[in-house]
């Protein structure tokens, strides 16, 4: 049996450094291929050298541990090019999911967690759309915007959503100003389907709003102002590029590009950015951001593809929860980053990882919308095994069928190799499981109670339910086996 010392780490650097990242990466057009044997576990140093393998997968544990430290904050640069902020958008976006409605005081639970995490900025609502939204989010803005928390002493920014009219932003900068690092985000319409029929005013109209409420907002003293050309994605390029200059020019700082419909494909968004990063005027005095929806489950994919073509800003929710179909996941995105960080020209986050599985939680159970078992990163089933030649696998080597560890999202097993004993399962695990639980059974005694087990497993189509959902059913699974007899005459199954 593998020893608990086996850890298939998340980390790049087992492979070689990755090359320095030109300085403007070409635009996408699809995204890099993996190479075989080059996994982040490091899968090739094990084929090389089966003996050496745990040693030479723990090593790079540490070297994760010193990822580099994040870069200071300063709204409308960051020193380091390969860093990436987080914006964390649950409570705004992730609160307009149907029926995802949260109290002021959850948010401010979701919102402490969320610091914790690492996010850089915490966008905590849409103060103009309620009072009580207003409360929440100068709440948050009090107390997260000015406490520091983990090792490196970080204090999240707090954003507020206006749109671009004088009240809206009023009421962002009067939620938002009491942090530490207060940001208004204001947005208005590009796309000619949305000026036309939506706003109903022309393209000139609305540059003219753009720069001028950009304006207002830096003239109430904020410091960081974030635009977003709403439907970026189905907008024409030169007028992009028009529009944001001009905000640039009035003083906005970040630059944020929605994919608003879910519209765009990866190479395409990706190319959205690249575009936008070559053509428009005084560019390099912003961070480019990205804000993919869902709608064709495309927004991670979307959304590493900006950041790939040179966005420096996410913009994601925790369990993906959004309008519609949702948002890029802060799990998918960040895991994705810090798995294959040398195919992203080295790129990385401040996020503490081994916060995700907590934070994933909290957000369902205030949300109320409770992510599916496969869901990437924080499903039930994400780390679980059913699968005899799997399990077999797992048992032999963890690296097998896990491209991360779950200690690396904060996930505690109660099984340490993620194996879920259902139907499928084969003699390797379920006589790993007896070993573990204490019965110490000969090959034929074996054998018949694998027989019984098979039959029961496939019968109790509720018990697999429970193993796979809750993963509590390791004993009474075999307890169930073990009097099955019992229970049948009782009736129970
Ligand atoms: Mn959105």
């Amino acid at each position: 049996m593998a020893s608990s010392s086996a850890k298939p780490y998340c980390c790049s650097s087992l492979n070689p450094p990755p090359p320095p990242p030109p300085p403007t990466p070409p635009p996408l057009s699809v995204l890099p291929a993996a190479k075989p044997r080059r996994f982040s576990h490091g899968l090739a140093a094990v084929a090389a050298n089966p003996r050496a393998s745990r040693s030479a997968v723990l090593r790079p544990v540490r070297a994760c541990l010193a990822a580099p430290r994040r870069p200071e904050y300063v709204p409308d640069r960051i020193d380091d090019p390969n860093y990436v902020r987080i914006f964390d958008t649950t409570l705004r976006d992730g609160e307009q999911s149907p029926g995802a409605t949260m109290t002021s005081a959850e948010k401010l639970v979701v919102a402490r967690q969320l610091a914790r995490l690492g996010v850089d900025i915490i966008e905590a609502g849409f103060p103009a759309s309620s009072p009580d939204d207003l409360d929440a989010v100068r709440s948050i803005a009090i107390e997260v915007g000015n406490t520091p928390v983990g090792e490196d002493g970080h204090v999240p920014v707090i954003c507020g959503l206006s749109r671009c009219n004088k009240r809206d932003i009023d009421a962002a900068w009067e939620a938002v100003r009491h942090a530490r690092k207060p940001r208004i985000h204001t947005f208005i319409a590009t796309s000619e389907i949305h000026m036309q029929h939506k706003l109903r005013k022309t393209p000139d109209q609305v540059v003219a709003i753009a720069r001028e409420m950009v304006a207002y907002a830096r003239g109430l003293g904020c410091p960081d102002v974030e635009f977003s050309p709403e439907d970026a994605g189905r907008s024409n390029r030169e007028f992009l590029y028009h529009i944001l200059d001009e905000v640039i020019k009035a003083g906005a700082t970040t630059l944020n590009i929605p994919d608003t419909v879910g519209y765009t494909l990866p190479h395409e968004f990706g190319k959205l950015i690249a575009d936008i990063k070559a053509n428009t005027p005084g560019i390099e005095n912003a961070i480019i951001s990205t804000h993919c929806q869902n709608d064709l489950g495309l927004a991670s994919a979307n959304t590493l593809a900006g950041a790939y073509a040179g966005a420096r800003q996410l913009e994601v929710t925790i369990n993906g929860i959004g309008e519609r179909a949702g948002n890029a996941s802060l799990e998918e995105v960040v895991m994705a980053i810090k798995c294959r960080r040398e195919l992203l020209g080295g790129l990385y986050t401040g996020i503490n990882s081994q916060h995700i599985t907590m934070t994933s939680k909290m957000v369902q159970e205030h949300s109320g919308l409770h992510v599916q078992p496969h869901k990437a990163i924080v499903g039930a089933n994400a780390f679980a095994h059913e699968s005899g030649i799997h399990q077999d696998g797992m048992l032999k080597f963890k690296g097998t069928y896990e491209i991360i560890s779950p200690d690396d999202i904060g996930l505690t097993r109660a099984n340490e190799f993620g194996i879920v004993l259902g139907k499928l399962s084969g003699r390797h695990a379920v006589r790993t499981k007896l070993v573990e639980l204490g019965y110490e059974i000969n090959d034929k005694e074996f054998e018949d109670f694998f027989k019984r087990y098979k039959e029961v497993a496939e019968k109790k189509k509720v018990i697999i339910f429970w193993s796979t959902r809750f993963m509590f059913s390791d004993i009474h699974f075999i307890l169930l086996c073990l009097k099955s007899k019992a229970r049948r005459r009782h009736g129970i199954d």
